[in-house]
């Protein structure tokens, strides 16, 4: 960037008319000079800003270290940023005034739509490795040579929500990879669930519109409690077991780094010969899978709305870099025909346990992004960007997104040339004819742009390769052109009822719990009524504990179009808390101090969380921090009332007497302990801080998982205690739920 020419006469104005200069004189900490001088609160000074600008300065070069002149987008040195220019002090802005009319069209289009869908999201860069080579079985470049990273770019995203959404919405997580091999960008654009709501691509607005807010009032935002939504899942049986999934602690995940990734479809790899096996594609976080719980998530959407995107980017930043696996589940038409399911079915998984899980590599994110709107925003994933050696199948959902992409993109990105946007080109040389279009950055050069031509090997362009280039599957499609829906798709609840009958006991509750409280925010009774007839052909307990949570008169089951198959054995990975983390790693204590905590006891606690990889912030009566029991100042990172226990995975509440007698006083600082015991999360007690459990009625409650923390010994026990991550026994006593009596 060009360094400024200073405004000499800079000097010379009056107070409060400031020239760029001037403002980046004082010290703005980085390249872009500021954007806004003091109001002048008295007429003497405003006075002065009537003075013609920027005349009578002669520019002059400056030293390096400077900053850079502000400039119009066409390059011309702007001498005042702060008033538009008029006829007279109090007279009419002159149209003639280029500077301001070029900043005020720019920002009049600042925004591009929204993604239709998942438009709240956020995303990072970082590298896949490969670590077990597929070419046995595919052919595709980046799945050749063992060691060797590829360029990546992930966005995770909520799907209801608006871009302004709130992080911890009950939604199912978008996880799309962009990866950049020397074949072309390959784009895995998948869940963090396995399945989906729809068989068929043609219902999609359905789904969709009847998850967003309903289009009279605009409400709910990102939320599917709601009539029209329940209404929709209710008349479509074969969104079931997607709503078993959605329901589950998966849509309310603790970190974006605590989410499986899933691929969805069926796709095929193909090998050199032109051998195609089917694969299905998995991302394992090596963070293990975690979530919070459903009272909690609706208070961290008050307390953090960022929740999520705050973790990514603090995580990434603090060199925590997080990473998952690529599993991949391979299998061929034998296994395909002889499985109980359609494996073109994208309701339907493939069970771990059938067909098992190789690891080919990692995927690690380790550097946030520099500007959202340009890489985030505007990264464009395309179900149909695969490179050779990697094909679809011919799941009726996976077939319509591949239209949908591009077409979506067109609108959002404002024109074909989006592939010329930094973020979505890729990373390998590229040639071809295609041209113009609006903001076409790469042109090309010289005299031919079609083929075939007869210009020779070096002014005639690029050719065709028939080894190295995209070569379709060749498989056999036949059949009458009809709208049908295959007799194969037609089971829509038993893999419900496995994924069901697979879940811990507390999971189990807490699907039933979110089904409950969905239904509950639904008005029409008739649509609480249908849908708990679903549920009666997936499990008759679900179905009893709904309607029970309803007050509801057990419906007739639904008229189901396959008798439900009840013995299909479980599956541990279908749980979040069978496939927990080992460590509190990467994970955040929340420490409530105040003046005259244990010094000694806090250190302790610090060495212990730094030990084992986690972090911790300090919460305290005031943002300037506490002194503790030996003198020294402690900084504190939130006031209590601006960081309640649900921003943290367990706390610790280290108080002097005082300290206790003071918070008890005060709500914010009785919520931290109760909702901490509420979310039964893990909770270190000093001896002080007792007294504030008592002011908040839970003394005599306190369990195994309410450690004391009398002395530093203590520390380590609680801090390996809280690898656990939750005190799940807690719940059946703090929840009216757990009572089937109620
Ligand atoms: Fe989709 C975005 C994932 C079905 C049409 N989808 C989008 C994103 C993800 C998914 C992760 C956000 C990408 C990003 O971060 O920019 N979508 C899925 C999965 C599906 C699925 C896993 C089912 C297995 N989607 C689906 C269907 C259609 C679409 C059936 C249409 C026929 N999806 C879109 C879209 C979006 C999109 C409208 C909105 C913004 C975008 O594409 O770039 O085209």
């Amino acid at each position: 960037m060009a360094k400024t020419p200073k405004n000499p006469d800079s000097a010379a104005r009056p107070a409060g008319s400031l020239s760029p200069a001037d403002l980046a004189g004082a010290d703005m900490g980085g390249e872009t000079p500021a954007k806004a001088s003091p109001i002048p609160a008295d007429a003497s000074i405003s006075q002065s800003y009537a003075e013609p600008q920027g005349q009578g300065g002669e520019t002059r070069q400056v030293a390096e270290g400077d900053v850079a002149t502000l400039t119009t987008q066409q390059g011309i040195p702007v001498a005042d940023d702060q008033n538009s220019l008029k006829q007279g002090a109090r007279g009419p802005t002159l149209l003639e005034d280029f500077h301001f009319r070029e900043k005020i069209f720019h920002f009049d289009h600042e925004r591009i739509p929204e993604r239709v869908v998942h438009a709240r999201g956020y995303g990072a860069h970082g590298y896949f490795e490969l670590t077990d080579s597929l070419a046995d079985v595919s052919r595709a470049d980046i799945l050749q040579r063992v060691g060797e990273r590829t360029p990546a770019f992930v966005r995770f995203s909520t799907v209801a929500g608006s871009k302004g959404s709130f992080d911890l919405a009950r939604d199912v997580r978008g996880f799309a990879v962009k990866l950049y091999t020397k074949e072309g960008n390959w784009d895995i654009v998948g869940n963090n669930i396995p399945v989906f709501f729809i068989q068929d691509a043609i219902k999609f607005p359905d789904v969709v519109h009847a998850a967003k807010p309903e289009p009279d009032r605009m409400f709910p935002q990102a939320q599917t409690a709601h009539d029209n939504f329940w209404d929709f899942i209710s008349l479509t049986p074969e969104s079931f077991h997607m709503i078993m999934w959605t329901m589950s602690d998966r849509a309310i995940p603790r970190s974006y780094r605590t989410m499986e990734g899933f691929g969805v479809h069926t796709f095929r790899l193909i090998d050199a010969q032109g051998k195609s096996t089917f694969v299905k594609f998995h991302w394992k976080p090596k963070q293990g899978l975690q979530s919070v719980v459903w009272n909690e998530a609706v208070k961290i959407n008050g307390a953090d709305p960022d929740f999520h995107r705050r973790d990514l980017w603090d995580a990434i930043n603090g060199g925590d870099f997080p990473e998952w696996e690529l599993g991949v589940q391979l299998f061929d038409d034998d296994f395909a025909d002889s499985f109980d399911f359609d494996v073109l079915d994208a309701t339907k998984i493939i069970p771990e346990e059938l067909v098992p899980i190789r690891v080919i590599g990692r995927l690690v994110l380790d550097r946030v992004v520099d500007n959202f709107f340009a890489e985030t925003e505007q990264v464009a994933f395309c179900t149909q960007n695969v490179p050779p050696g990697i094909d679809f199948s011919n799941d009726p959902l996976l077939q319509g997104r591949n239209f949908s992409y591009l077409d979506t993109q067109i609108k959002r990105l404002g024109g074909p040339n989006f592939t010329h946007i930094p973020i979505n080109a890729p990373k390998c040389p590229m040639a071809h004819f295609q041209q113009d279009g609006h903001m076409a950055m790469r042109n090309p050069k010289g005299r031919v742009n079609y083929e075939p031509n007869s210009w020779g090997p070096t002014q005639g362009g690029p050719r065709e390769d028939p080894v190295r280039g995209f070569t379709s599957y060749a498989e056999q499609a036949d059949g009458p052109k009809q709208r049908v829906r295959s007799e194969s798709f037609a089971d829509h609840y038993s893999q419900a009822r496995q994924f069901y009958m697979s879940q811990t006991p507390i999971e189990q509750k807490h699907i039933g719990d979110a089904l409950v409280f969905e239904l509950s925010k639904v008005e029409r009774p008739d649509i609480r009524s249908r849908t708990v007839s679903h549920l009666l052909n997936i499990d008759a307990m679900l179905a009893a504990t709904v309607a029970n949570g309803l007050g509801l008169a057990m419906p007739d089951a639904a008229v189901a179009a396959r008798k439900t198959i009840t013995d299909l054995p479980n599956s541990d990975k279908l749980s979040i808390v069978k496939n927990g983390p080992d460590s509190f790693k990467g994970r955040k204590l929340g420490i409530l101090v105040s003046d005259g905590s244990d010094a000694d006891l806090i250190n302790a606690l610090v060495a212990a969380v730094d030990s084992e990889g986690a972090v911790f912030e300090i919460v305290a009566p005031k943002i300037g921090g506490v002194t503790l029991s030996d003198g020294t100042w402690l900084a504190a990172r939130h006031k209590i009332d601006g960081g309640p226990s649900v921003l943290f995975d367990a706390v610790a509440v280290v108080v002097s007497e005082e300290g206790a007698a003071l918070l008890s006083t005060d709500a914010a600082a009785k919520d931290f302990v109760t909702d901490a015991f509420a979310h039964c999360k893990f909770i270190g007690i000093s001896a002080q801080a007792q007294a504030l459990f008592a002011k908040a009625g839970i003394a005599d409650d306190l369990d195994e998982a309410c450690l004391p923390l009398a002395t530093p010994d203590d520390a380590t026990a609680f801090i390996t205690a809280c690898r656990t991550l939750r005190y799940w026994p807690r719940e059946l006593m703090v929840d009216l739920d757990a009572n089937p009596a109620a």
